[in-house]
Order: structure tokens, then sequence, then C-alpha cells
């Protein structure tokens, strides 16, 4: 099955070539996963081998705008600079766009505006193909369902799918080979005190793509068969601790589910550890804060920094102990 396939399958070959406006514009936040999303059962259509759950930061992320051009090409500005057409971000994007395009008919002037601390380890491309498909559902008055974006944003990179919303939102691994089953939804629940730290120990690019190291992890790890089970057990606690504001549990949950995604990495062959002796460090700090009785956890994506949980009490305690920490406020 091949991403056009899917195309197919959402379009009906009616796909408009004609817009139904002159600009198409959206906002997409980008999320962080509690519960991971690592290793793929279809890499062509970013099918993944498990569900996975996430929480939105309601304002980072990114703005599309987008207007026909007729130039012959794409043409992409990117935080107010221009990029390169031979620009790896260029190519990925214009390759997307080919899906909808597929006699190249039309091309487009792309405005992207990412608010998104990338250097700290936040994904970009999540919102960016999320913010990108709803651009386009504006502009050509696609008209599809929330469900709908969300498979298309998948097909751009898998954590996009769940961008699409804000709050909690719960990925489904489905089983068809298609992938119509295979989409995010938001969940009903809502934590106005649940916050999120981002701190940085490291900038600069990652050793081996978070591509890479998820089929990597899925290839050589023998500890990667351990992956599905634990996922299963960690979707059924998280809900429950959305659902009865548990936060221990959710943290507790969220800190073993990154934990154990890293084991699959480190177990792999050749090797892919994103932990820095900062990390680590930072690691130890966190477990020492806990002893001590603070109810703090972390958790940590394909990069060395990691993300705080901490409910918005202890706020003047997390800042003594991390005066460097971005603070973010989850839900209004
Ligand atoms: C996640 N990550 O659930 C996990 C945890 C990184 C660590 O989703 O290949 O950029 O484009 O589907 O979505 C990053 O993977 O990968 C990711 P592709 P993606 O947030």
């Amino acid at each position: 099955m091949k991403k056009s396939d899917v195309i197919q399958l959402i379009f009906h070959n009616k796909l408009p070539v004609e817009p139904a406006r002159e600009k198409g514009l959206a906002f997409a936040p980008t999320n962080i996963a509690l519960c991971k999303y690592w290793g793929k059962r279809d890499s062509e259509l970013n099918l993944p081998m498990t569900g996975s759950l996430s929480i939105a930061l309601p304002d980072k992320g990114a703005l599309t705008s987008l207007m026909l051009h007729d130039n012959g090409c794409d043409v992409i500005t990117l935080n107010g600079k221009e990029l390169p057409g031979d620009s790896a971000f260029v190519l990925r994007t214009t390759q997307f766009l080919d899906l909808f395009r597929p006699e190249r008919k039309w091309f487009l002037k792309i405005d992207i505006n990412m608010n998104i601390p990338v250097a700290a380890g936040l994904a970009s491309s999540a919102a960016g193909f999320a913010s990108l498909v709803s651009a386009l559902n504006d502009l050509f008055g696609w008209k599809l369902s929330r469900r709908e974006l969300s498979i298309l944003a998948r097909l751009g990179s898998g954590s996009a799918s769940r961008s699409l919303w804000t709050g909690f939102v719960e990925w489904h691994a489905g089983v068809q080979a298609d992938g119509m089953d295979c989409y995010a939804e938001q969940l009903k629940d809502e934590w106005p005190g649940l916050m999120i730290g981002i701190v940085s120990v490291a900038e600069g690019e990652k050793p081996v793509s978070s591509r890479e190291a998820m089929q990597r992890s899925v290839d050589t790890s023998t500890l990667y068969t351990a992956w599905p089970r634990k996922v299963a057990r960690d979707l059924v606690i998280l809900r429950q601790a959305l659902h009865v504001k548990n936060f221990s549990l959710l943290g507790g949950t969220a800190e073993s589910n990154a934990l154990n995604m890293h084991a699959t990495m480190i177990s792999s062959w050749p090797p892919v550890c994103y932990f820095l002796p900062e990390t680590i460090a930072m690691m130890h700090k966190v477990w020492d804060l806990r002893r001590s009785g603070l109810e703090i956890y972390f958790t940590q994506d394909a990069g060395p920094n990691l993300k705080l949980l901490f409910l918005e009490n202890d706020k003047d305690k997390i800042f003594e102990h991390f005066p460097q920490v971005e603070m973010i406020q989850l839900f209004e």
C-alpha cells in the first residue's frame, strides 16, 4: 500500500485543483508523548506498532499560511527566511505536497512560523505537517474531518497525527493495512493544574534521527518484544490517571514509559544513546527531589533534553531548583 492509495481512499478521485479561497491558514500545536510512539508496522504509511498518548503544548507550534504561486515551484519561508530549494525541509515538504497534485498543476508560496524551541528537542515535524494539512484543507476547501486530517498528517510524520488537537490526544495503532483505522482523537479529560517544564541541557544536531533510531530498535533490540506489552499497560494506566487526576500515577507512568523506550535504543545495535552526562545528572536531580517529597517526573524524547512534569502548586519550588526552565501551562 502506498501513500497515494490512501489519498485515493480519502478523496475518491476528486482532488480539487482550484483553491476555494485566496489564502489557507492554520495553526497546529506541537505535542509531547506521555506514552511514546516507537516503532512502525509500516514505514511507508507511518503506521505505528502501538498506540500512543500525548499532551499538546497549546501555544507552541506552527502557523502555516498558503497561497497559490505560479512560478513552477514551491517557495517556502520558515520564520521569515526563504529556504533554499534543495534543503531537506523543502524537499520533504514538496514531496508531501506532490501527494495532492499528482500532475504538479499548482505550486504554493508557503509561510511557516514556528515558535517551538527546536533546539530544546521539541519535534517540529509534528506541528509542521499538522498545520500544513489543515492549511491545505482551508485553501482548497476540502472540508475533511479532523480524523481524516490526522490520517493525512501521519503520512508526513507519525507524531503529526496527534497535533490536530489541544489537550490530551490518543493515537490508535489500528490493524488495517491501509491505515484508515489509524488516527488520533482528543480525550475529554482536562487538567488545569498540570504543567510541563522544558529544560535544555544541550543543543545541536541529533547523532541519529528518531526515524532511524526507532527502526533500529525494531530490527535489532531484543528488548523491543517487551515494548508493545509495556505500551498496552501504560495506556490503560494513563487513561485512568487522567480520569481520576492521579498525578503520581500519571508522572510515574510517563517517566517509566520514556525510560523503557530508551532501553530499547540502548540495547539496539549499533546502540542509540540520546543520554548525555547532563541528562543523567538531571535525572538524578529529579529522583533526589522526588525522594525529598517534591512531586516531579520527567519524560524524554529522541534527544538529550528532559521535559519535567509537575503541578502548578509546585511551580515556585521547581523554578528554585531549575532556574533555566521554560514553564508551559497546558490548559487555560
Ligand atoms: C513520540 N517520537 O511519541 C516519539 C517519542 C520521538 C520519541 O514521534 O518517522 O518524527 O516521521 O513517523 O513522528 C518522533 O517520530 O517519526 C516521535 P516519523 P516522528 O513523540
